[in-house]
């Protein structure tokens, strides 16, 4: 079972998302603990100020370091252990990715800073935080939307959290490469048909079919994941066949 504690000052924000779909159902199951705190309850001053002036000038505010060093304090009694992780959400943080939530699952306490104005003092990342991790070379307003992507990327990872809607094994990434396209009926839409071989019901030929496709695909759009990924002989000869074509359509 994995727990979960997510420190913001908007705590509303993360409920609804929380509440429904797959994390919900990961609750029930008794396969995800999901706490969420207000960082303003770890406020020492009756304002419950969490943010103040940045020390060297400039312009915002920034977020306070003992709040946070608090909130982590009673999310991890006893303090951060070998199967713990308190992980600042942040631009600065290293890509979050499908490797890290596969780590996640695996953990027994995850807890997820969020940040919001210019950022979190500097110290709380030298001192409670183990990791800091970005969703992506873009700027949010706050660090809840990324904590929400990474709560359900690593909540349908837990053994038994996704029933019948498919398996994580089959997922994007879970091999390293970008997914098969995918049809559904009706077999015409817009007088666009179906690639004739997933009506065939040879599911060999399907399977190699949607293996050149990934691969294909990842070329096209992400052909650094190529180099990372575990590639047998039978991808090295669909990726020849691959570029054959696309010289003869070039
Ligand atoms: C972000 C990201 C992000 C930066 C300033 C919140 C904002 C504000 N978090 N991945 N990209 N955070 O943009 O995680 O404090």
């Amino acid at each position: 079972m994995l727990s979960v504690d997510v420190v913001t000052i908007f705590p509303r924000m993360l409920e609804a998302p929380l509440a429904d779909g797959i994390v919900q159902r990961a609750r029930d199951k008794g396969l995800l603990e999901l706490r969420v705190h207000d960082l303003r309850d770890f406020s020492s001053d009756k304002h419950r100020s969490v943010d103040d002036a940045p020390f060297g000038g400039g312009p915002g505010m920034v977020m306070k370091a003992e709040p946070f060093v608090r909130a982590v304090d009673h999310a991890l009694p006893g303090g951060r252990g070998a199967g713990d992780a308190v992980v600042l959400l942040s631009p600065r943080g290293r890509p979050f990715d499908q490797a890290t939530a596969r780590r996640y699952a695996a953990l027994t306490r995850l807890v997820l800073l969020c940040g919001r104005y210019e950022g979190i003092d500097e110290r709380v990342a030298e001192t409670v935080a183990s990791e800091e991790v970005s969703l992506g070379d873009f700027v949010l307003t706050g660090g809840e939307v990324a904590a929400l992507a990474v709560i359900e990327a690593t909540t349908r990872l837990l053994p038994g959290a996704l029933g019948d809607e498919g398996s994580a094994e089959a997922d994007s990434f879970a091999d390293g490469l970008l997914d098969y396209p995918h049809y559904t009926r009706p077999a015409q839409v817009d007088g666009r048909g179906v690639p004739e071989v997933l009506l065939s019901g040879d599911h060999g030929r399907i399977r190699r079919w949607r293996r050149k496709e990934s691969l294909r695909t990842t070329r096209a759009r992400r052909p650094e994941l190529l180099d990372r990924a575990p590639l047998t002989a039978e991808d090295r000869a669909l990726l020849r066949e691959i570029e054959t074509e696309e010289k003869v359509l070039a």
